[in-house]
């Protein structure tokens, strides 16, 4: 992994200069505002300072690439960076900064404890059974604190496959011999950069077309009404919903009575050609998000309506941004996920919303399905209260959560 620090004199000059250097697939990992101090106050201004990352064969695929533009970063991420982890401060720009060791020993210190003990206990443990990580136990010092780690993965539902990887990637480019702090750290910042930029709905000006698509009951509608809810009361935007929910008796009930409460408008359709002209007749409104019927992946026949449906907007030739959610519940086995996914291969560019999040604490199958489909993750729900439960989603929290961490 290659991480590099940029300046600016604000958070896009250090990004642009970021894109300059490392290309596409390259994730900021923090972004701290410097303040000059001292007499440097009068004569320098504040500064700010990104730290972007990135897979070594990304970098390969760069140069040959001749740099591609950077992925999209929202100042929305940035900003939600700038309250997070920083685990890379470089302690000669500002002599008043806490110490990198201070830091990283700050941030994970729960994590470490945790670890710690377990490892204690663990000694006893694998005098009984026979664990197989990734790991070699010949001649390697950081065997302990990588089976650990291994483990952890392996306990919060990381498939083994995936587990392998990380371990092999950290193992690879490690030293000799490391603390438990820095290999922590480095499959931290692994795992963070293997869920990628998240991707919610762009807080811009152009029109926007939503669909919530997926199984039954994982909580299509209700996230409608909690996005609903933010992008109207909170960004002021001017919203409407249509539904295509007429198979279920009570489901135009259900949508209604959220649209009720927002005072949005609500259009039903009952047939995939007649998409169109629903969104036409609300084409005052700057983002229509489309409810669909839960459908078992298994029918095909039903999940091919709903592909239909998308296909037509997409068709229609209307001026706005489409835009795909596939939402899963995390309490579905992995299994079942891919095959949920794999019904909707052919919608090729929808976006992972994963719901339920407060129903487990193996969070394993997000980083899971992210690796498995290659798609962008955009948001988690924890809960039924509308508008609150949800968010955008937070690599940061999810890659602790991998890890055993709060
Ligand atoms: N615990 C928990 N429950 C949720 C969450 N999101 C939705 N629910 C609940 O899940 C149930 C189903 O939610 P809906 O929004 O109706 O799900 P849906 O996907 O629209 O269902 P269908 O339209 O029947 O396919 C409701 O009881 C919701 O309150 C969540 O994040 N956590
Ligand atoms: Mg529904």
């Amino acid at each position: 992994m290659i991480v590099k620090k940029y300046t600016g004199k604000d958070e896009t000059e250090a990004v642009m200069k970021a894109k300059d250097d490392l290309g596409s697939n390259a994730v900021v990992l923090n972004v701290r505002t410097m303040k000059q101090r001292g007499l440097a106050k009068v004569f320098k201004k504040d500064f700010v300072e990104i730290t972007a990352a990135l897979e070594e064969k990304d970098f390969a695929q760069n140069v040959n690439n001749n740099k591609p533009t950077f992925s999209r970063v929202s100042s929305e991420a940035i900003k939600k960076q700038q309250s997070q982890i920083n685990l890379l401060a470089d302690d000669s720009v500002n002599p008043h900064a806490p110490k990198q060791s201070e830091i990283i020993e700050k941030k994970l210190d729960s994590l470490h404890d945790m670890l710690r003990n377990q490892m204690v206990r663990e000694e006893e443990t694998d005098k009984k059974e026979d664990i197989k990580p990734a790991v070699k136990p010949e001649n390697n010092a950081n065997f302990k604190s990588l089976k650990l780690i291994y483990n952890k993965l392996l306990e919060n539902e990381v498939s083994e496959k995936n587990a392998n990887a990380i371990i092999n990637d950290i193992e690879n480019s490690m030293k000799k011999e490391s603390n438990l702090d820095s290999i922590l750290a480095s499959v931290y910042q692994k795992i963070i950069l293997k869920f990628g930029e998240p991707e919610a709905i762009e807080d811009d000006e152009r029109r926007k077309i939503v669909f919530f698509i997926g199984p039954t009951g994982v909580g299509k509608t209700t996230t409608i009404a909690k996005l609903a809810s933010d992008f109207k009361l909170t960004r002021s935007k001017s919203v409407a919903m249509i539904t295509a929910d007429t198979y279920r008796i009570a489901a135009v009930e259900q949508l209604n009575t959220y649209a009720s409460i927002l005072d949005v408008p609500v259009n039903v359709i009952y047939s995939p050609s007649e998409i169109v002209e629903s969104i036409e007749e609300l084409s005052d409104y700057q983002m229509i998000f489309v409810d669909t019927a839960g459908r078992s992946h298994k029918n095909t026949e039903q999940r091919d309506e709903i592909i239909e449906m998308i296909s037509n907007v997409r068709n229609s030739g209307i001026d706005a941004d489409i835009i795909i959610f596939l939402v899963m519940s995390v309490t579905t086995k992995y299994r079942d996920m891919v095959n949920i996914c794999d019904a909707y291969k052919s919608l090729n560019d929808y976006r992972l919303l994963f719901t339920k999040l407060d129903e487990t604490d193996s969070l394993g199958n997000i980083l899971n399905i992210k690796l498995y489909t290659g798609a962008p993750i955009s948001y988690t729900t924890c809960g039924q209260n509308v508008p609150d439960d949800i968010e955008s989603v937070d690599v940061q929290k999810l890659a602790k959560s991998l890890l055993g961490g709060e």
